[in-house]
């Protein structure tokens, strides 16, 4: 594995879940793995498990860790190639990332979608312009269309819990009052593909996630059909790909609620977290033994130190 940026990078899935799998039984095992190595993360948008979690997972390894809130104690970055910079960015990306690359030896990086053009948030600009010019390998802690360190969290949860071989999985897109980006839903779905489940996507018209990622077959516009027999039912808002981050509908009918469960086979509830409780999901779902928020949340340090172990 060379980066972490999507579920294509993973040479191995069976295998990396394996090694997880070892490192939620003894995560202490490999303390002196990382030993003089440094890891840098960048945070363009706010973060509390991503930037959390990442840290615990490296100091499992011995390795060292440098966070930067780029977004607002560093230069504003310019991305463009040939750009007169006489406006208010002060620093491009070729330096920067050649620079902090210099410094570490893995660097993780988060920047969502900007909404101003879905063209330049779906070529992915910054993670490419970090992977071409930092020199190392790049984590994505979330993209403008991926969150891949929640994706293999959720992978592993899943794992963990589920009763069957090959589970029923329903992603439910549920009601918010901002814009979100696609990125969980987008990159949960094309993890919970390459893992083999049964996944069914459910939302209004009009939230059909790029193709790319979740193809006209696996959507099912019906809530009662799409939760019918599920065994995991994983919540997201997001804004609407097509007309590209617009909100379109905020109908509460799509709030996760227990008679929406009670359609299920007894079915685990997910979210990457944060939630809005009571918009996306009703307290009586996300407090009932049945919710996994908190395992998922657990898990992300497991990921991330099994991203970590590979890259180092
Ligand atoms: C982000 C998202 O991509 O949806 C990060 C999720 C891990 N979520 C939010 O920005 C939620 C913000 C809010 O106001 O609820």
């Amino acid at each position: 594995m060379q980066h972490f940026t999507s579920v294509s990078d993973v040479d191995d899935l069976p295998a990396l879940l394996a090694s997880a799998s070892e490192i939620a039984h003894a995560p202490h095992a490999w303390p002196d793995l990382g030993h003089q190595k440094t890891l840098c993360c960048l945070f363009f948008n706010p973060s509390l498990r991503t930037r959390l979690s990442t840290q615990k997972a490296a100091y499992n390894l011995g390795i060292h860790v440098m966070v930067m809130n780029v977004g607002i104690d560093g230069w504003q970055l310019e991305f463009e190639d040939g750009s007169v910079m006489n406006g208010n960015k002060a620093e491009h990306v070729r330096e920067a990332a050649a620079v902090i690359g210099s410094y570490c030896d893995v660097l993780g990086v988060r920047a969502f979608a900007e909404f101003q053009d879905r063209e330049k948030d779906y070529a992915e600009e910054i993670m490419h312009a970090f992977k071409r010019y930092a020199g190392v390998p790049i984590i994505s802690l979330e993209s403008a269309t991926r969150h891949p360190c929640q994706s293999l969290a959720d992978i592993i949860t899943i794992e963990a819990y589920k009763r069957k071989k090959r589970p029923k999985v329903v992603l439910s897109w549920a009601p918010h009052p901002k814009v979100l980006p696609q990125a969980v839903a987008n990159s949960f779905a094309e993890w919970a593909i390459a893992a083999d489940y049964d996944l069914v996507v459910t939302h209004p018209q009009g939230y059909e996630l790029a193709g790319q990622f979740v193809p006209d077959s696996l959507i099912e516009y019906d809530p009662e059909k799409a939760f019918a027999n599920a065994d995991f039912v994983y919540a997201k808002n997001w804004s609407s790909f097509h007309e590209y981050g617009k909100i379109l509908s905020q109908d509460p009918a799509w709030q996760i609620t227990p008679e929406r469960m009670a359609l299920t086979d007894n079915a685990y509830f997910m979210h990457c977290l944060p939630v809005r409780r009571n918009v996306i999901v009703a307290d009586a779902v996300i407090d009932s033994p049945a919710s996994l928020v908190l395992a998922q949340a657990a898990n992300r340090v497991v990921a991330a130190q099994a991203i970590l172990k590979e890259l180092i």
